[in-house]
C-alpha cells in the first residue's frame, strides 16, 4: 500500500515510492534552502549508515530525513541526533516495542540481560555550517517496521517481528515528527529523556575509533552528546563522530 499522505504539522512531507537516498534529496533540498521538510521513500537503494556503511531499506519501512536550520553551534548537532532517537524509541514503544536507545544512533530491542540488542532502527544526521552556527541539518532515520527481520541483515529486528502486527506507516511517522520537533524545541530535557531509554549507560563497553580502543564503564552523556567512559586510567569522553563501534563485552 502507498503510504502517500500529507502531514498535519509540523513539516512538510515529500513521498517517494522509491529513491536511491531520502538524505540525499534531502541534502539538495537543504541546499536550496528549504527547512522543516521530511522526505519519505517506501524503498531506499542506495541508501547509507555512517562511516560509508550500508544501509539496507526494503519496501515496508520507515525511511525518512528531516531538514532543519538550528540557528545553534555545530558542536550542538549530536543533540538532534539523540532528539531523533529519543523521538523513534518513543513512537516504537507507544507501538509495542520495547525500545532503547545503544549510544550513540541506534534504537534497539534488549535481548536478555547480558547486554545483548537487535537493531531496529538508525539515524544518520549530516550537516553544512560556519564554525559558529549550523547552515542546514539533515537527520535521516530508518525504521525497520513492516518487514519481516529475515529480509534485513543479521542482528536486525523490526517493529512486525517484536508485536506480530504492522503499524499505520502515517500514523507513526506522523507522531515521529511531532515528537522530534518537541524534542528539537527543548535540547536541554532530550539529555535526560535519553538517559533514561539508555541500554549503554551502565554498561562495560568497548569503544572503536580510528585512534584507538577503549574500555570502561558507560556512566552518563554530556550535554552535547558525548558519552563519558570510566576506564582504568580514569574518566574520559567519547564523542559520537569518534565512534566507529561500541559493544557491551
Ligand atoms: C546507521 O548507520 O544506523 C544509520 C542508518 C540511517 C538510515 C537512514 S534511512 C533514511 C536516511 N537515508 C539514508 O540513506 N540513510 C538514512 P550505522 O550505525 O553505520 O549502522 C549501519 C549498520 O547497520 C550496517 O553496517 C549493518 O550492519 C546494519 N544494518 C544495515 N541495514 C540495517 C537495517 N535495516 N536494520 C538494522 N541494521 C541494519
Amino acid at each position: 500500500p502507498s503510504i502517500e499522505y500529507e502531514l498535519e504539522a509540523p513539516f512538510s512531507v515529500e513521498y517517494h515510492d522509491a529513491v536511491e537516498s531520502t538524505n540525499d534529496l534531502a541534502r539538495e533540498r537543504a541546499v536550496h534552502g528549504a527547512t522543516d521538510v521530511a522526505v519519505v521513500a517506501n524503498e531506499q537503494r542506495g541508501s547509507r549508515g555512517r562511516l560509508e556503511r550500508e544501509w539496507s531499506s526494503p519496501a515496508g519501512g520507515i525511511w525518512i530525513s528531516l531538514v532543519t536550520r538550528p540557528a545553534v553551534a555545530p558542536a550542538r548537532a549530536p543533540l538532534y541526533t539523540l532528539a531523533a532517537a529519543v523521538a523513534t524509541a518513543r513512537i516504537a514503544r507507544e507501538a509495542g516495542v520495547d525500545a532503547q536507545i545503544k549510544w550513540p544512533n541506534d534504537v534497539v530491542v534488549p535481548v536478555g540481560d547480558d547486554g545483548d540488542y537487535r537493531k531496529l532502527a538508525g539515524i544518520l544526521t549530516e550537516m553544512e555550517g560556519e564554525t559558529d552556527r549550523i547552515d542546514w541539518l539533515v537527520v535521516g532515520i530508518g525504521i525497520n517496521a513492516n518487514l519481516d527481520a529475515s529480509d534485513l541483515p543479521d542482528g536486525a529486528t523490526s517493529v512486525r517481528d517484536e508485536t506480530g502486527d504492522d503499524v499505520d506507516r502515517r500514523r507513526f511517522v506522523q507522531r515521529l515528527v511531532e515528537e522530534f520537533d518537541r524534542a528539537r524545541g527543548d535540547l536541554e530535557s532530550v539529555v535526560s529523556a535519553w538517559r533514561e531509554l539508555a541500554l549503554t549507560i551502565g554498561q562495560r563497553v568497548r569503544v572503536e575509533r580510528a585512534t584507538g580502543e577503549l574500555v570502561g564503564d558507560a556512566v552518563d552523556v554530556t550535554e552535547t552528546g558525548a558519552l563519558v567512559l570510566e576506564t582504568d586510567d580514569g574518566r574520559t569522553t567519547v564523542s559520537a563522530g569518534d565512534c566507529e563501534h561500541l559493544r557491551p563485552t
